[in-house]
């Protein structure tokens, strides 16, 4: 009695018009919205079509179980076509991002073993501890400026500079100075290029870059100048390390960062090795960043969690007696926090896999080769999955509640979030630094939702104001 693929409901026979629609409805900068408006309508599983790109939805737990079971020994998700595209016309390889079959899986173990692997997560922590340190300091020296005991801005900015400033002392072992006063305008000009590069990719999703490319649109212009900007940051970041280990075979015993551990390890070619760290490098700062900007927003509206959350911070300093490796692994609250924001703020709207066999869901049949997604900003916010998830309830990851694929803000398996335990370092040390030294508060009125810019971000500026304790 398993009903065919045909029968699965949805808008999925007119793309055109579904597209005509979805651009009156705002679709680009709502899809998050329009996802859980379906869910609504169709329930746990729901077929549609929207200019060339046609899926299978779904939102439950237990289903993204199915699928990702299903997902085989080289996980596809969908293509972003705007950034194969730019590839294409300049030229460029792809990294592990935007690789697949068994080019993707030959690079992504090598990676693996240099980013995410536990052996090198030792080596991150010292470095992104500075990185926080200096974080504490500079909006130590905003607060003393402004004369009023307390410094009120929208974050987002220092923010994107902290993230930057992590990511690449984590993958070039060096420091860039981004938190000093002086900025680099090559590296403000990076920064401004990655959110550029989001928001021209929108469009681009539903209306293929070919044909945009070939009316001279101004998208694909953008997005072109963007990804431009990006690669010619990167490349001078990483011919900048390739030279010094030319020269110098590297200071001994010294954690050299991933680039160099990578160039040194001779597996993957050098273009390969560019094409991964920019990935990596672009990727590390909108991501982390606002996810951060969630979390400062959600402890400025909850004073007594901001409270719980210090206790527990200072337990554990006192405990790990200045060992931070020690001290990341008692802090569950804290890890509860990033969890509990990804939830309700996913940076990722959905995550989707082409299925590798035939499987049934929601007892429909679907066919080996079908592009299925889940819908993650709707399952946090699905009551049926998460009881009263309007509420801001970092301790529901400590229960013993199910947490059976409900917590998949950085993906799923070997083709999970590359970056994850980079930026999962990061986030801790800067809640950690932050939380330490300032209380966090925010006007009480104000508050925002999420827009679609390819990732989820505020829809509007989050002013914060940060108070020494
Ligand atoms: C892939 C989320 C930070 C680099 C992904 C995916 C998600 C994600 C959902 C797709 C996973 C899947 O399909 O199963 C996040 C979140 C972040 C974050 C929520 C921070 C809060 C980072 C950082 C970096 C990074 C800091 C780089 C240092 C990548 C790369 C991939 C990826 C390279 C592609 C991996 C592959 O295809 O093999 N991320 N990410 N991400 N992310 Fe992240
Ligand atoms: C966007 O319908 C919505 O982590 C589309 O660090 C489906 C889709 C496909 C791939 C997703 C993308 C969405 C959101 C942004 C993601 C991306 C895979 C990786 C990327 C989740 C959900 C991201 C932000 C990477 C980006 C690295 C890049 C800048 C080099």
């Amino acid at each position: 009695t398993v009903k065919p693929f045909s029968e699965i409901p949805g808008l999925w026979k007119n793309s055109l018009g579904n597209l005509y629609t979805f651009w009156k409805l705002d679709g680009f900068k709502n899809i998050h919205h329009i996802m859980v408006h379906n869910f609504n309508t169709f329930g746990p599983i729901y077929r549609e079509k929207i200019g060339y790109y046609e899926s299978v939805n779904i939102i439950n737990p237990e289903d993204a179980a199915i699928l990702f079971k299903a997902e085989g020994h080289y996980p596809k998700r969908l293509r972003v076509e705007p950034w194969t595209s730019y590839r294409d016309y300049r030229n460029r390889k792809y990294g592990v991002l935007l690789k697949d079959g068994e080019d993707w899986r030959s690079n992504r173990v090598i990676l693996n073993r240099e980013v995410i692997s536990p052996k090198v997560q030792g080596n991150f922590v010292p470095l992104l501890d500075e990185v926080g340190q200096d974080f504490v300091a500079r909006v130590y020296k905003k607060i003393e400026r402004s004369g009023q005991n307390k410094w009120t801005t929208d974050l987002s900015h220092e923010l994107f500079k902290y993230a930057l400033e992590s990511v690449s002392t984590v993958l070039y072992g060096e420091r860039l100075g981004l938190l000093l006063d002086y900025i680099d305008p090559e590296a403000q000009h990076f920064i401004e290029c990655i959110t550029k590069m989001f928001k021209s990719t929108c469009p681009m999703l539903y209306i293929p870059p070919a044909l945009l490319r070939r009316v001279g649109a101004k998208v694909w212009k953008d997005h072109v100048d963007s990804w431009d900007g990006i690669f010619n940051h990167a490349d001078r970041c990483i011919q900048n390390i390739y030279r010094q280990l030319r020269k110098e075979s590297g200071a001994q015993g010294k954690y050299p960062g991933v680039l160099a551990s990578l160039l040194m390890l001779d597996r993957l070619s050098i273009e390969e090795i560019k094409a991964s760290v920019t990935e990596l490098m672009a990727g590390g700062v909108d991501t982390t960043s606002i996810t951060l900007l969630w979390t400062l927003y959600e402890l400025a509206r909850h004073p007594d969690l901001q409270e719980e959350l210090r206790a527990e911070i200072t337990a554990a300093r006192a405990a790990s007696e200045g060992d931070t490796v020690q001290m990341l692994k008692m802090v569950p609250l804290v890890k509860g926090a990033l969890k509990e924001t990804l939830r309700l703020h996913p940076v990722a709207v959905s995550l989707q896999r082409y299925t590798s066999e035939d499987i049934v869901i929601q007892n429909y049949h679907i066919p080996s080769g079908t592009l299925v997604q889940l819908g993650l900003y709707a399952m946090g916010r699905d009551h049926r999955i998460f009881p009263r998830p309007e509420q801001y309830l970092p301790s529901r990851w400590l229960r013993n509640e199910s947490h059976y694929f409900r917590s998949l803000g950085f993906g799923f398996g070997p083709r999970q979030c590359l970056g994850r335990r980079i930026a999962e370092t990061e986030m801790q040390l800067f809640l950690i630094h932050m939380l330490e030294n300032f209380r966090i508060e925010k006007e009480r009125k104000m508050e925002a939702r999420s827009k679609f810019e390819l990732i989820l971000i505020p829809d509007k500026p989050i002013m914060l104001t940060i108070k020494p304790l």
